[in-house]
């Protein structure tokens, strides 16, 4: 098996799985869809597939919001293997002996056949609709939260291109509808499409694709270095390249196996404002001026089908999407930063307001040294608070953490206050964009660091866990729980589901 193809060997895929329901009742994409949506995401429950939302199109949603869900879009068991999949590929050393040269090979063809491929034709433009035939109002786009301005398009790929180096960009970038034709460009000022729209001095051409197979949708959203295709990863992910095909009416290539692509252009500074939107910080963002975005060309595949997601207070569907990116990127992360064993991004901390990491430290001021690298490291950069424990923490055993940040933790010695770049959406900050960072070095520390000497942890020992082991049944005390760790991980499991 192999990820699937695209969106709809995708649905097919989840209703074999018993992972999608769907919906034939009629439901009003304003308010309505969320409000049924946050429900069944918050109870762990399936992809929906809403037949009858208003519009001829079929609405898709809740494709990404289990655990479960995201392994079966990547076909791999757990997400750390799919980021072992990369951090094999990251981490060759030149191959010793004939055996490992081959494998070598076999690593760097999957590279090479990692780059998108160019072909003459593909189903997204079966249907192709021009200047006033265009009317983005025909799609069944949400309007999510009642303080939202509009609908908004909430789980597109925009693709754009460098202008100095042609270079291409995807990101996912909502885009709130303001008209039949025209539509904001929610840019954050800290993302690559971004960059490509300061760096031309007339117009930028556009291409949204909407209803990607889940691998590159996902994509879209996994925070690359400028330079990095996320075209190129979703080939990867893959195990094949991602199929391309010449847009109709801009320079740019379009995703051939695509439900939906808008064609246009930006001209460099036009603004209009844009939000308020209900966000994934679980407040309302308020109205900024943002790009416009001219779509002078809808291709689409006959019966489209419509991808959607909602965000808001957390947990919502993105959960699954930033855990798939905290996952796949560990590896790299460790490239960088080899002292890091693990991290995680708590959902509740909307992904960019906390990061817990796990270190193998060696020498004093070695967690300070990892959260300087944290913030410094692309867009984990905007990390507002930095928690630093010892290898031997589980970093997603948010009790156990808890337990060591109070109990390791002296405020005036281990808490460092530090500054910088905020995330685009943070509302706490005096000024946007720019505020405090806080660093908590909740490892063990010893004289060089002018501590005491630090106490000896609480462990039983072996000998005894063994005897215990043995002897359980004869206490009468039924089955013998988990120990501590793992029933704590189980735990997890069923909270996060
Ligand atoms: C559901 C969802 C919606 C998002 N919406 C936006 C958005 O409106 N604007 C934005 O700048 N980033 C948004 N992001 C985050 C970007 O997709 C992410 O930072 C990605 O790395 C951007 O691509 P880039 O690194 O090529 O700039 C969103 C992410 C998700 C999962
Ligand atoms: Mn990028």
């Amino acid at each position: 098996m192999a990820p699937p193809a695209d969106l709809r060997a995708w649905i097919a895929l989840l209703e074999r799985e018993g992972e999608l329901v769907r919906v034939g009742a009629e439901v009003d994409p304003h308010l309505e869809v969320t409000e049924i949506v946050d429900r069944v995401v918050k109870a762990g429950g399936p992809a929906l597939l809403f037949e009858n939302a208003k519009s001829q199109h079929p609405l898709l949603i809740n494709q990404f919001g289990t655990e479960r869900r995201m392994c079966l879009a990547f076909d791999a068991p757990t997400l750390d293997d799919v980021g072992r999949r990369l951090g094999d590929v990251l981490e060759m050393q030149p191959p010793q002996g004939l055996a490992e040269k081959v494998r070598g090979l076999k690593k760097l063809k999957s590279i090479a056949d990692s780059q998108p491929k160019t072909v003459r034709s593909g189903p997204v433009q079966e249907v192709m609709l021009q200047g006033d035939e265009v009317n983005l109002g025909r799609l069944p786009v949400q309007t999510c939260w009642p303080g939202d301005a509009g609908p908004f398009i909430t789980l597109p790929a925009v693709i754009t291109k460098d202008p100095r180096t042609g270079g291409r960009n995807v990101g996912m970038y909502r885009l709130q509808v303001l008209d039949e034709r025209t539509t904001a460009m929610h840019w954050q000022i800290h993302k690559d499409g971004r960059a490509d729209y300061l760096m031309t001095d007339g117009k930028l051409e556009v291409a949204v694709a909407l209803g990607l197979d889940p691998v590159t949708a996902y994509t879209a959203s996994a925070p690359l270095p400028k330079h990095v295709d996320e075209l190129m990863l979703a080939g990867f992910l893959r195990g094949e390249a991602v199929e391309l095909v010449q847009a109709k009416t801009v320079d740019l290539e379009v995703p051939a196996n695509a439900e939906i692509v808008l064609e246009g252009y930006i001209q460099q500074g036009e603004l209009a404002e844009e939000g308020p939107f209900g966000d994934h910080t679980g407040y309302y963002t308020p109205p900024e001026p943002f790009p416009v975005f001219h779509v002078s060309a809808l291709t689409m595949r006959r019966d489209a089908i419509y991808p959607s997601i909602v965000v808001g207070k957390p947990p919502q569907e993105d959960a699954w999407l930033g855990k798939a990116t905290e996952r796949i990127f560990l590896p790299a992360i460790r490239m960088s930063v080899p002292e890091i064993v693990d991290y995680d991004l708590p959902v509740a901390g909307a992904f960019h307001n906390c990061c817990i990491v796990s270190i193998r430290k060696a020498y004093p001021g070695q967690a300070q040294k990892v959260m300087h690298a944290i913030w410094g490291l692309g867009l984990l950069s905007l990390t507002k608070a930095v928690v630093v424990v010892d290898e031997w923490v589980d970093v997603h055993d948010y009790d156990e953490v808890f337990f060591r940040v109070g109990a390791n933790v002296d405020p005036k010695r281990d808490v460092l206050i530090s500054e910088g770049p905020l995330d685009h959406l943070d509302h706490a900050p005096t000024l946007q964009f720019y505020g405090g960072k806080l660093g908590i070095d909740a490892t063990h520390k010893g004289p060089t660091e002018g501590t005491r000497e630090w106490p000896p942890e609480i462990e039983m020992s072996d000998e005894v866990r063994r005897r215990v082991d043995e002897r359980w049944s004869e206490y009468g005390l039924g089955a013998a729980p988990e120990p501590n760790g793992r029933r704590r991980a189980a735990l997890r499991q069923l909270l996060r589901r």
